[in-house]
């Protein structure tokens, strides 16, 4: 009897094993906005993009800053108050047939860039209607009380504010602070938080980006890279600039899993301000590296017009989607070259 049910366990084993690990790389199943099904592994990578499947526009996220709705104090003392809303059931096509349940603060990822004056008093009324516990973490200076860590904000509805000083000068992010930490952040609860000194910058073209993975298989390995969320976005829809004007790039370093991403600019180099804090950049180059939430301001102009990549030169990053083009112009007025394709 033991030996037919040895026999038995033996070759359910053989049958039972194999099974699992097919299982392992079979295309998951996503269902569509419109209740269509689509399959996929998550591997797609450079397909044609569809636009009118857009939820979100990288090219309006690029040059949009929230600067709050601005009061005076008694005091004197500006006063920037914005509300940001975490929701964590939206679904984002972040290619084509690929179907991600991003979490978002005020519906889009990254979340909107907020912009204050050092010295300000920053008020953020958070409002959390998703499904999970979020909070709001800035990296700055603040209380222990508005760090947005021990304060857990609940689920359908709960609130939190958060008020503090603005400072340093500086580019930094915000994210949710709520364990499991990497699942939060991976889902897309981020965005940038610029802190202007006293004395403007110089006056420049000015764009902001993000640099983010995505984990569409649920690996804890990204099957996407970007620059602000949608893979390759930029290489299909150059960002047009002029030539022998100020460009300045806020960038952030959001992807997680990998130890670190880079940013390599072609045909030009930049000065770069490791996170902004001072006034009188570090480095003069065409390639920085970037760790997790490390981040910076980078300035150039070009002198010649054409067409210039940017990417990361860890070559399985832009080979998944974070890659760009920079369309140099002497005039924006002048006819927008199509069919722009990476390697041309
Ligand atoms: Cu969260």
């Amino acid at each position: 009897m033991v030996l037919i049910l040895l026999v038995i366990f033996g070759i359910s084993a053989v049958f039972v094993f194999p099974t699992i690990s097919e299982a392992a790389s079979e295309e998951k199943i996503f269902v569509t906005h419109s209740g269509g099904v689509i399959k996929t592994t998550g591997e797609i990578i450079d397909p044609v993009y569809v636009a009118s499947t857009m939820e979100f526009d990288p090219m309006k996220y690029l040059r949009e800053f929230n600067y709050g709705d601005v009061s005076e104090l008694p005091d004197g003392t500006v006063m920037r108050e914005f509300t940001i809303i975490a929701e964590d059931d939206k679904i984002l096509e972040v290619s084509p047939g690929v179907f991600y349940n991003v979490w978002t603060f005020n519906g889009t990822v990254p979340g909107p860039t907020i912009r204050v004056t050092e010295g300000d008093l920053v008020k953020i009324n958070f409002i959390n209607n998703g499904s999970k516990e979020h909070t709001m973490h800035f990296h700055g200076i603040h209380p222990a009380e508005m760090d947005g860590v021990f304060e857990i904000v609940g689920s359908d509805g709960g609130r939190f504010t958060y008020e503090f000083e603005a400072g340093p000068v500086g580019v930094h992010p915000y994210h949710c602070h709520v364990m499991p930490l990497e699942e939060h952040i991976v889902h897309g609860l981020y965005g940038v938080f610029i802190v202007d000194p006293k004395e403007a910058r110089e006056p420049a073209d000015e764009m902001v980006m993000v640099l983010n993975g995505l984990d569409t298989d649920f690996d804890t390995e990204n099957n996407f890279y970007a620059a602000n969320t949608i893979p390759f976005y930029y290489q299909h829809h150059p960002i047009q600039i002029i030539t022998n004007e100020l460009i300045r790039v806020y960038v952030v370093n959001m992807v997680e899993f990998d130890p670190i991403n880079n940013l390599h600019l072609h045909g030009n180099l930049y000065h770069y301000y490791p996170t902004g804090t001072d006034t009188v950049p570090s480095f003069y180059t065409d390639m920085i590296t970037l760790s997790q939430t490390e981040r910076g301001i980078m300035e150039f102009e070009y002198t010649y017009p054409g067409k210039y990549l940017f990417h990361a030169h860890k070559v399985e990053f832009s080979e998944k989607g974070w890659v760009g083009i920079f369309l140099v112009k002497d005039d924006l007025t002048q006819e927008s070259q199509t069919e722009l394709e990476y390697g041309n």
